[in-house]
């Protein structure tokens, strides 16, 4: 087994704090993305659409997609439970998963990708417009996301689940986009400031 990593990037960072988190260690190539490596015909050979994560199976099965390698591991390693403990935890914490990575995630990188010098040779073409687009519509979904974490201490409950995860990764992620959490945002900045402190959060 192998995991194509891809070092700062959000979207690997989400698996290795998964691993992390469950304690999990296996072998890891590193995926040079400043070099455009996940270009290469070697990588498109592993994962077509020429992204990373991607995990390599020893029966040669190549699976991407963040959320659905942790969802291998989980199955293999159900305790402690990151993807809910019975059907209507799981729901939930598919909610939060999804709503975070497609209003938060996803926007904060439309905005890095489309705005930043360094993504000009891997976003092509760059359309600031775009970017500013998603900049309302992070603080939007931000200021959902605080009254919601006003009533409990993890975005689903009161356990960690991956979904803290992709909303750790995601406000990270800010900082390179050049975003910020308006201070009035407490309860965003008590759980980022919680997640953070997590050992897993150095992944
Ligand atoms: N939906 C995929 C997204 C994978 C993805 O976009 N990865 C980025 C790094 S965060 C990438 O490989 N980008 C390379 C490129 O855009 O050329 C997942 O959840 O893993």
């Amino acid at each position: 087994m192998k995991l194509y990593d891809g070092g700062r990037a959000p979207n690997p960072r989400r698996v290795r704090v998964y691993l992390s988190e469950k304690g999990i260690k296996i072998p890891v190539e590193q995926v040079d993305l400043g070099a455009m490596a996940h270009r290469s015909a070697a990588f498109a050979a592993v994962n077509p659409l020429m992204r990373v994560p991607a995990l390599e199976l020893d029966d040669g099965t190549i699976i991407t997609e963040s959320i659905a390698i942790c969802r291998y591991f989980e199955m293999l390693h159900p305790q402690s439970p990151l993807f809910g403990r019975d059907a209507k935890e799981a729901a939930i914490v598919e909610m939060w998963q999804r709503r975070i990575e497609l209003h938060l995630l996803a926007p904060v990188s439309h905005i890095f990708r489309n705005l930043h010098p360094a993504m000009a040779q891997m976003e092509v073409p760059q359309v600031p417009v775009w970017a500013e687009a998603n900049k309302p519509r992070v603080i939007e979904f931000l200021q959902l996301l605080d009254g919601e974490l006003g009533k409990r201490r993890y975005i689903t409950g009161e356990n960690f689940t991956v979904a803290d995860i992709t909303g750790l990764v995601a406000l990270d992620f800010m900082k390179p986009a050049k975003l910020s959490v308006p201070d009035t945002m407490v309860n965003v900045r008590r759980w980022h400031a919680e997640l953070s402190a997590r050992p897993s959060a150095s992944a």
